[in-house]
């Protein structure tokens, strides 16, 4: 079938909007019509040519929504109407990570989805019969998109899916970290590095944890009211100081924060946050997604002085499992979706979504198909 799409032919160029084709999908796959996608700044750390694991040309995207259309042989969980979201981090219930109960990282389809491919090691997508990769076992990109059925959550039709798309990427990732990975405790002090998307959903997460101390740091102070408005209670401007930003966090909280989140993929700013924490038992979270090549360091100290240094993705969240119920949760108004929502475009403007992100006036765009 044809299908608009936003296609990356080559690193650091524009998207560029075609009608490319899509085949039928295959044994465990799912045809969907996305009717909506955020854009996340991983989006464009792959359009870069930053991600070892960027192949061109790929149709991106990995926060959509949508509903079935198509079923291939053996898929049973969903049917052709259901609404769903596709998931960068699979679930399979089947694998060794699955079984451990430890983490959400399924290893079922990642191979294959890190080269851009089917768990069969072809593509759906072609543009004048040359193929077209795909992008996180999702691509989202696309009207039409195939992924693999246990990259697929079934949620409730009655939700919104132009807001709920939200849920395929940034506002579980900083919910999920907090509650999952750093599993704030009422009354802890926090920092937050980056107030994009991913950083106001850390703030949101640590505002129903009942967070005593929320601290927010962004370069643009432009950040800084939707950040108090979503729970945060102090603001920091690392430009307004002249010493490390970490020793001005450690000067505000008597001794460091008990949990710091890096939501921005800068590896300075990642030790900053390490070292932010308080000697003993403070916690950094790294969520940010740094560029090939770049490496962390601090020093040994840090830890040896019971600092702990972690990282999260998709917020430790099982996909298939737990997104359903907190679609439920943001249609009972605990989980409020419209901060976000900064800017609303459609597919055909979709390099404006780019355009506004780096120039720090979006937290989110949502793309209507
Ligand atoms: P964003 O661009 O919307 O927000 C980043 C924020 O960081 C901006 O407000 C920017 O002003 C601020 N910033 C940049 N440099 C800074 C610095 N040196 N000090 C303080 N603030 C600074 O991005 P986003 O969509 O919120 O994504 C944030 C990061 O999280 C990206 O690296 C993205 O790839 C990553 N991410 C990771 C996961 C995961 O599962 N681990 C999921 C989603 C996104
Ligand atoms: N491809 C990159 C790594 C990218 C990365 O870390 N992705 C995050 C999700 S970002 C969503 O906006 C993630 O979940 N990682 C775990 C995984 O299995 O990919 C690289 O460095 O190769
Ligand atoms: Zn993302």
């Amino acid at each position: 079938m044809k299908s608009r799409a936003a296609v990356a032919f080559e690193p650091g160029k524009p998207l560029q909007v075609v009608e490319i084709d899509v085949a039928p999908p295959r044994k465990g796959e799912v045809l969907i019509k996305i009717t909506h996608t955020g854009v996340c700044h991983t989006d464009a750390f792959t359009l870069s040519g930053d991600d070892p694991e960027g192949v061109f040309p790929a149709v991106l995207g990995h926060e959509g929504g949508g509903i079935v259309v198509e079923v291939g042989e053996g898929v049973t969980s969903v049917k052709p109407g259901d609404h769903v979201i596709p998931l960068y981090t699979a679930e399979c219930g089947q694998c060794k990570f699955c079984k451990s109960g430890k983490t959400n990282l399924c290893s079922s389809v990642r191979a294959t989805q890190g080269k851009g491919l089917m768990p069969d090691g072809t593509t759906r997508f072609s543009y004048n019969g040359q193929p077209i990769y795909h992008y996180m076992g999702t691509s989202t990109f696309s009207e039409y998109t195939v992924v693999a059925e246990v990259s697929v959550a079934k949620i409730n039709p009655a939700a919104p899916l132009e807001k709920v798309c939200l849920f395929g990427c940034g506002v579980t990732t900083g919910i999920g970290a907090v509650h999952n990975t750093a599993k704030v405790k009422e009354g802890d002090t926090v920092a937050v590095f980056g107030l994009g998307g991913i950083g106001l959903a850390v703030i949101q997460g640590a505002a129903q944890a009942k967070a005593g101390r929320i601290i927010g740091i962004d370069l643009n102070p432009g950040k800084f009211e939707l950040a108090r408005k979503m729970g945060a209670t102090d603001t920091v401007n690392p430009k307004d100081h002249d010493k490390p930003i970490q020793e001005v966090i450690v000067e505000m909280t008597d001794g460091g924060v008990d949990f710091s989140f890096e939501c921005i993929g800068n590896v300075n700013v990642m030790r900053a946050a390490l070292e932010c924490c308080h000697k003993g038992w403070g916690e950094s979270v790294i969520i940010g997604v740094a560029g090939a090549g770049q490496e962390i360091c601090t020093r040994p100290f840090q830890l040896v002085t019971g600092r702990v240094w972690r990282g999260s993705a998709f917020g430790g969240v099982k996909g298939r499992s737990q997104l359903p119920g907190m679609v439920e949760q943001s249609m009972r108004g605990e989980i409020d979706l419209d901060p976000y929502i900064t800017h609303n475009l459609p597919l055909e403007r979709i390099n404006e979504a780019f355009d506004l992100m780096h120039e720090g006036k979006s937290i989110r765009t949502v793309i209507h198909y």
